[in-house]
Formats: C-alpha cells, structure tokens, sequence
C-alpha cells in the first residue's frame, strides 16, 4: 500500500570516502523507509556500497544517542546522565568564558571526517573557533602527506578525470583497494579492463583489488618512493620519454636526470623487497605505452616518506607524456577543481586579537602528546565532533592518557557513544545526514551533490552547525556570520564568478541533488601543461621545496621502523605491520553495527605462513601484536595473500568493542611524515606471539 505522504529526497553520502554518491530517500509519514543510489547520477549509477546501502540502520539504530549528558562515572568509564540542553550548553559556555579571559588557545576544537559535508564540516564550526579565538587544529590525520608530495610535483589536488579511465591501457592501482575504499571509481576501472586495459596492483598485500588485476606486485610498505625512483632510472636509461612534452611542460628534468642515475632497479631491489628485474620490467611496460594511469590511493602515504613517495610517482606521467590524453595521467584526489570560498566558509578572519594571542596550530595526529605536554598555554578543554580520536588516532596508550586529564574539559558531539565520547564530561547527540542540510564535494569525481534534509532531527539531536549557533550566542558573539542558517551557508559555498561555479547554482543542485563542475568532457588537466605549481611545470625540480630549504629533487625518505633502515629495532620487532580499512567499517564509522560487526567477526591478523611457522602459529589462534608503545590481540589468519615479512589488521575497530579494549592503534606510531606532518600507520614494527585465552588474562 502507497502511504499518502511518501515523497523522494535528495540527499549525499557523508562519508571519508572519494565517492561520494548521490542518493534518494523515501520518506513516508515522516519516516525514512528506504533509499538508494541515484540512477541518473553517472559515478554513483544507482549503486551504494555495502555499508551505506543499510544506512537506515544506522540512522534508527537503537545506539544513537538522543539526548544530552553529562559525565557520572570515571573518565573513559562511560557512565552518563541525562541533562538538558540548556545545562549542557550553559556548561559548556561558562567554561569556554572562562578559559578564553585569561587564553582562548587554551580551547582546542579537534574534527575530521565524520561528515564530509561543507556546511557540517567546515563552515560554523570554523567560524566559531576563529571568533573564540581557539587554536588552530592541523587536519593531517588522513592525507596531508600525499597531498604536499602531489603538490611539491602538480601544484594542486587535481588529477585524471575518473570517468574516463577506460581510455588508458595500462593502470597502475598503487597504494590503493578500490574494491574496498573506492566502489564506484573501479567500476570505470573495470570497465578499462573490460576494454582491454592491463591492470597492475601495487599493495604489500594481495587486496581483494590486487586478486582482480593482471599482475600484483608485493613491495615492502613504505618503499614505494624507491620503486618510483627506479622506474624513473629505467624511463631515462632507456629513452622511453615524450621529450617534447619533457621540454614544454616540466621544470628540472636535466638535475633528476642527474639525480636517478644513482637510483638503478638493482639499487632498489633489496628495500622494497621486489626483483630487480619485476621492477624493471614494470617501468619498462609503463613507458612504452603513452596511454597509462596510475590511480594511487592514500594507503601509501602513512609512512616517513609518504609525501616524497607521492611526490616521486607524480613526475612519472609527465616523463613519458600520459597526461596529454583523457583519462591518463595520475589521480589521487580531484578536490582542488571544485571552486571553493574557502575564506567565506571558514571566516579566519574572525579571529579576533593576533597580536595578544599569536594563533597557535595543534597536530591531530598528535593528540596524545598535546594533551599530555604543557604547551603554551596548556590544552585545557577539547571539543570533539565528526571524530573518533581516542580509537584512530595513533598510539593511542598515549591518547588515552591525555583524554584522561581529570583538569581536561571534554565535550564530545556526537551520534554514537564512541571510544572518546567514554571521556566527555559533556556529551551532545547529534544528527544523521538525513536530518540536517549539507553541500559536498569529493575527492574522487567532479560532482558536487547537495543533501536535504528528509527527516526530523532524532530525539533531542542537533546539527554541529546548530549547536555552534546556540553557543555563540550564549558567548555573547553578535556577529551574524555566526547565525547564519545552513541553507545561506551552502549557497555560499562555491565562487559565483567562477567559470567552474557555473551549473552548481544552488536551487539547480537542490532541485536535481548533484552537478558536475564546469569543466570540459572529457577533462584532461594538463594535456597542454598549465600545472598548478608557481612555474605553471611539473616541477621535477621543485621551487618551493627549495625555498623551505628542503630537497628540491625526488630523493628516498626510508620508513622510520623496517629491518633495513632500523635493523636494532626489527631484530625485536622483525614484522611490519599494516592495518588498512577493513570492507565493512568506514574508519570506525559503521564499527558498532551489529551487521558490520558480524560480517566483520572479530579482530583478525593476517601473517604469511613461514611468519607463521616460524613462531608455531596456526590459523584461528589468539594472538599478542606487541612492540614498546603498546599491544592487542586479533585472530590468526594464515595466509599468502601478505608477503612475508608483513603483517595486516583490517581496521578501525573500536576498542571497547575488540575483545581486549584496543585496537590496531595500540602499536602505531604517532611520529610524522617528511611533508605534511601527517601520521605513519603503515610505519610500525611489531612482533607478534600466541596469546593466553582472554579468561586467563583478567586482573
Ligand atoms: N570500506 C572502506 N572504505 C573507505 C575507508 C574505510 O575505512 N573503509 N576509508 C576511507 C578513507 S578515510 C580514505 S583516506 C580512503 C582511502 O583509504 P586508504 O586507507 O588509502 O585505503 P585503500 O584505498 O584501501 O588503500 C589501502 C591499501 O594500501 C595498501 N598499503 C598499505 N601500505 C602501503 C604501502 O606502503 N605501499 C603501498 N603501495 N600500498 C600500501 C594496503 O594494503 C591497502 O590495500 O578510503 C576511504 N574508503
Ligand atoms: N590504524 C589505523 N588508524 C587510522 C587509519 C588506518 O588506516 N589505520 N586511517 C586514518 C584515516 S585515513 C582517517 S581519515 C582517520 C578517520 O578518523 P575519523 O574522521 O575520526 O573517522 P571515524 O572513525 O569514522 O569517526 C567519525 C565520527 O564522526 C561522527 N559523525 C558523523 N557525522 C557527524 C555529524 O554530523 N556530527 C558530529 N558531531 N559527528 C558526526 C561519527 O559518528 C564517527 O564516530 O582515521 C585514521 N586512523
Ligand atoms: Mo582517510
């Protein structure tokens, strides 16, 4: 029977994901009965991956919270009691008042990717932390690695256009499992396939992408920077170069000429642990085609040299020309396309006393030690929304420990009672996607999509957006950037005068809920040069690395922890450890459903069988990850789809739900990559033993 009230909504998927898909709501009688990916939307083409396709779930899930709170048990206890929103907001108000009198840095807002959304994500939120005059916080936490390393090359997040990938012949997946983290874009992937394209997965691991490709080559995770410096070697050595593209549109090609002489396949052999002859053949392949794409993804870039191993793969298209054509090229995020006010968003121009409080910057990625180190001034309160750190965060023994401050003011808002809301002293619920508006734009497509509010806001939930404009006016703020409502926020959003802008007008994005940028079809960015670097090359020579006296040519930045580059270390630590997303969580998004966390079983090792052998280990055990910063247990999967040497957690489970209170987290490190100051997750020696049965391990 058809409900009399049934209507179809518009809306966005929130999530960390470079998909971003468009989706429909059916809601009847107020309530969301169903949805689906957007047919006529081309990336998203009716499909939602596995996760999202159960979304209602997650929005009428019975562990949503529906109130406000306030902490009654230990910090990280998670005893809560139900208060209103008036106390709550007044608490949180009279605490920021008093801490802004004497330093308002002393606040620190801490956020990543729980929403992706413009409006929920960066706009008030921003606006009111300027106006506090809170720190800064550096959003390195994902790709801020691979992001300076494309720039330092590129200049600018932009890259192959990913519906037309089926031009290419030969695709190199590096770093990246589509099949997992990016669904809709290998679909053009498979479509190239289809077409006859080769498809070469590069991954310490047998992904379930790598299972699909034609080849799959296994190198030691943070050495993707030596292999790119050997390919380069090879492409010189054996002239396979598009010189004319070489003299018109890059910069320095004489010094990296110089600088890879050294940087021979022999060379590069024994830290990436591939043959030297795999390796040569696979630059050999890459340059006698003009037609090829490499589609590297962010799993390669959370290691010491994760910028330069970026930087370094991104002068390889340009050596042999692949970017004169559609679709070829290189791609890791297409988001510096989109025509965005940046300024307009976020308002730092709202901070308000420069001179008395120079702004100060936090690292998120190094949220343990910030908490836990007196800064100047000291971190005193922390407002935490769109993320988990205590549960992603690295080393989070660390972590931990500073959200455990007793003299720590914690708010967290949030839709789940997640790891670090254990720690809140206030705990706000907040609103799903369909509960509120949003504007997105993506990593991986040029589609903005636009989300509609379908439902009414669950229980006494609130929007970030909105909870910043009850506290700025309990702050006393008049500024009215500060109460501007989410609809004027997003038809704010995009550079009206920009050429790009045109067709992302905001009642044509509402009205349709998506739209592709202006741009031409295909689009190929650099067929003709015009990078987005200062000199307007490819800059194998990079102007602004030298400049902040940095190296200004591709180099090797080793991994901080592997039996080569630290041999004291892996003699009690010998097995690198990775621990990339697992297919039914999203971070650890999705990581409480009970249909995820099924599918999902339990905390799982992979390690390769003569690992295994090696220490008496057999498929299904208990076992102990360890090293100095911390250990936890997962289940022993004996396997050849890890290269030895190498170990895997899928991830990010949460700790309270593990079994053992932690994570893959336990043992990562929170030291930084050469650019970008990002986070090394992949960059982590452990060892690995049998575990006593939990039961036995109490006390
Ligand atoms: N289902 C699902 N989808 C997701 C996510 C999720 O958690 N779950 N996360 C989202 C987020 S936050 C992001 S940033 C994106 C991208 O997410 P990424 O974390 O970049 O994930 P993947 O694209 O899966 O790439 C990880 C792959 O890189 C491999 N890898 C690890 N270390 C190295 C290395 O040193 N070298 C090379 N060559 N490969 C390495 C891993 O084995 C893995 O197969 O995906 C998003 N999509
Ligand atoms: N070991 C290991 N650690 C990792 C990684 C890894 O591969 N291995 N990957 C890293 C990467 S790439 C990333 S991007 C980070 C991800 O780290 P986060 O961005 O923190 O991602 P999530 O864990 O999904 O947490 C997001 C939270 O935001 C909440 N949320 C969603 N929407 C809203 C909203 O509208 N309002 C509010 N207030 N809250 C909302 C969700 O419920 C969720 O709990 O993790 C990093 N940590
Ligand atoms: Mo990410």
């Amino acid at each position: 029977m058809s409900a009399a009230n049934s209507t179809v909504v518009r809306a966005a998927c929130p999530h960390d994901c470079p998909d971003t898909c468009a989706m429909e709501v059916t809601v009847e009688d107020g309530r969301a009965v169903r949805l689906r990916g957007a047919d006529a939307m081309p990336f998203t083409n009716g499909a939602l991956c596995t996760k999202v396709a159960h979304y209602l779930e997650r929005v009428y899930s019975d562990q949503r919270l529906r109130y406000p709170m306030k902490r009654v048990g230990r910090k990280g206890e998670g005893r809560f009691e139900r208060i209103s929103w008036d106390e709550a907001l007044d608490t949180i108000a009279a605490k920021f008042r008093d801490l802004a009198a004497d330093d308002p840095r002393a606040i620190l807002p801490y956020s990543f990717a729980g929403t992706m959304g413009l409006v929920q994500g960066e706009s008030l939120d921003r606006r009111f932390f300027h106006r506090l005059g809170a720190s800064f916080l550096e959003r390195t936490i994902c790709s801020s690695a691979g992001t300076a390393g494309w720039k330092a090359t590129i200049g600018a997040s932009v890259g192959a256009d990913p519906e037309a990938v089926v031009n290419a012949e030969l695709i190199l997946i590096w770093g990246g499992n589509p099949i997992v983290s990016n669904l809709h874009g290998w679909r053009y992937l498979q479509e190239a396939k289809r077409k006859g394209a080769r498809l070469i997965c590069i991954d310490p691991r047998r992904s379930e992408t790598a299972e699909k490709c034609d080849l799959h080559l296994a190198p030691l995770p943070g050495t993707d920077g030596a292999l790119a410096l050997a390919m380069m070697n090879v492409l010189i050595a054996g002239n396979l170069l598009d010189r004319d593209y070489i003299a018109a549109n890059t910069l320095g090609f004489d010094a990296l000429v110089e600088r890879v002489a050294q940087f021979t396949p022999d060379w590069a052999a024994p830290l990436t642990g591939l043959p030297a002859a795999a390796i040569r053949e696979l630059a050999l392949e890459y340059g006698r085609s003009q037609r090829t794409l490499i589609r590297l993804n962010y799993g390669l870039n959370r290691c010491a040299g994760g910028g330069m191993a970026v930087r370094n793969i991104a002068c390889l298209p340009a050596l042999t020309g692949a970017w004169r054509h559609a679709g070829c090229g290189a791609l890791l995020s297409t988001s510096g396309n989109f025509p965005l006010d940046g300024q307009a968003l976020a308002r730092p121009d709202l901070y308000p006393d420069a001179e008395r409080f120079p702004p100060r910057s936090i690292n998120m990625s190094t949220i343990g030690e910030a908490l836990l180190t007196a800064g100047e001034p000291p971190i005193r309160a922390i407002y935490v929304y769109n993320s988990n750190p205590v549960a992603v965060a690295p080393d989070s023994n660390r972590v931990r420990a500073g959200f455990m401050r007793e003299d720590l003011f914690c708010v967290v808002h949030e839709l789940f009672q997640t790891d670090t809301a254990d720690y809140a002293d206030i705990l706000l619920p907040a609103t799903s996607q369909l509960e509120h508006r949003d504007l997105h734009t993506t990593y991986g497509h040029y589609y903005a999509v636009a989300n509609t509010p379908a439902i009414a806001p669950l229980g006494e939930a609130k929007p970030n957006t909105e909870v910043f404009r009850l506290l700025a006016a309990r702050l006393g703020f008049t500024e009215p950037a500060l109460f501007e409502s989410d609809e004027d926020i997003a038809a704010a959003a995009f550079r009206r005068r920009d050429p790009r802008a045109l067709g992302l007008e905001p009642e044509k994005l509402a009205a349709r809920g998506w739209a592709r940028i202006n741009l031409p079809r295909p689009f190929a960015p650099f067929a003709s040069g015009e990078f987005r670097t200062a000199s307007g090359k490819c800059e194998f020579y990079s102007e602004m690395l030298a400049r902040r006296g940095q190296d200004p040519l591709p180099a090797w930045h080793p991994p901080y922890e592997s039996v080569l580059s630290n041999p004291a270390l892996a003699r009690r630590y010998p097995l690198a450890l990775i621990s990339p997303p697992a297919r039914n969580f999203l971070n650890t998004s999705f990581a409480n459903m009970p249909r995820f966390l099924e599918r999902e079983g339990s905390p799982r090792l992979e390690i390769h069988p003569a690992d295994a052998e090696l220490r008496g280990i057999a498929s299904g055990q208990r076992l102990r990850i360890h090293n100095d910063r911390g250990a936890f247990h997962a289940l022993a999967v004996v396997t050849d789809k890890v290269r030895p040497g190498v170990v895997v957690c899928p991830s990010i489970w949460w700790q309270k739900l593990s079994g053992d209170g932690e994570n893959a987290n336990a043992v990562t490190s929170s030291a930084l990559t050469d650019m970008g100051r990002g986070p090394v997750f992949y960059d982590c020696l452990v060892e690995v033993v049998h575990a006593p049965a939990p039961a036995a391990e109490a006390g």
